[in-house]
C-alpha cells in the first residue's frame, strides 16, 4: 500500500488533482476491490470535499476537525492501518488541510507501523495567487514546498507565460530538488505526471 499526500494551500486545487489522479490509479483495475482509497483531511467538523469525491465513485475516509499534521496525527495512523487491514489498496491518497505542514505528517508517517508504506509527497501551488500569497503567508508556503517531491503549478490557465516564470524561479527558491509541472487541473492532467508518483 503506497501513500500520495497532495498538500497546498487553500483552494490552490487539491481536490480536482486528486480527483485526475484518482482516475488514472483506479485505471482498469478490478472493481471488486478498490484500487484506491482516498483520506480527506479537513479543519472543519464538517467535510466538503470528501462528498465531492464520495460522489465521483471513489472510497473515501474522512478526518475532520484537525489537521493530521498535529493534532489528529494519532488518528491518521490508526486510519491508515485500518484501511491496510480491510481493504488494503495498492494506493491511499490522503488530500491534507490548506494549512498542513506535509513536513508534519512525513515525520508521523516515519515513525511506527506507517514506516513502512511509500510515501510521496505533491504540493499544488497556485500560480494566480502567488505573488499575493507569498508575504503574508511565505512559512507556511515553505513548510508545504519543502518535502514535496513533486510541485504542480496550478492555476496556469489564469497567469500569462512572465508570471509564470516568476512563480517558478520563487518555487525553485523554496525547493531546488523537487520536479515541477506546470497543470491547470481543470483540464486533463497529462498522466505521465501521475505516472512518476505512482
Ligand atoms: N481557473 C482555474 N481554476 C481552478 C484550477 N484548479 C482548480 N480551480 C478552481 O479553484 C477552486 C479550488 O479548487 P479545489 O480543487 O477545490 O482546491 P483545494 O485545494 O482542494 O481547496 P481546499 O480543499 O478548499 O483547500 C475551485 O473552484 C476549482 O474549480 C485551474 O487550473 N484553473
Ligand atoms: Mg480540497
Amino acid at each position: 500500500m503506497k501513500v500520495i499526500l497532495i498538500g497546498g494551500f487553500l483552494g490552490s486545487g487539491k481536490t480536482s488533482a486528486v480527483l485526475q489522479l484518482a482516475k488514472y490509479l483506479v485505471g482498469d483495475g478490478p472493481v471488486d476491490k478498490p484500487r484506491v482509497v482516498i483520506i480527506e483531511n479537513e479543519i472543519g467538523e464538517v467535510g466538503i470535499d470528501d462528498k465531492v469525491l464520495a460522489g465521483a465513485g471513489y472510497d473515501v475516509k474522512g478526518l475532520f476537525n484537525g489537521c493530521v499534521c498535529c493534532t489528529m496525527s494519532g488518528e491518521l495512523v490508526y486510519t491508515l492501518q485500518k484501511i491496510e487491514k480491510n481493504i488494503n489498496p495498492a494506493y491511499v491518497i490522503m488530500e491534507a488541510t490548506g494549512v498542513a505542514d506535509p513536513g508534519g505528517i512525513k515525520k508521523v508517517l516515519d515513525e511506527g507501523y506507517a514506516a513502512r508504506l511509500p510515501i510521496k509527497i505533491c504540493c499544488l501551488a497556485d500560480a494566480s495567487r502567488w505573488r499575493r500569497m507569498l508575504v503574508p503567508l511565505g512559512h507556511i508556503i515553505k513548510a508545504q514546498l519543502d518535502g514535496a517531491h513533486v510541485i504542480l503549478i496550478n492555476k496556469t490557465d489564469l497567469v500569462d507565460a512572465a508570471a509564470l516564470a516568476e512563480v517558478d524561479a520563487s518555487i525553485k527558491s523554496f525547493n531546488g530538488d523537487a520536479v515541477v509541472h506546470h497543470i491547470s487541473a481543470l483540464r486533463p492532467i497529462d498522466t505521465a505526471i501521475w505516472a512518476e508518483m505512482a
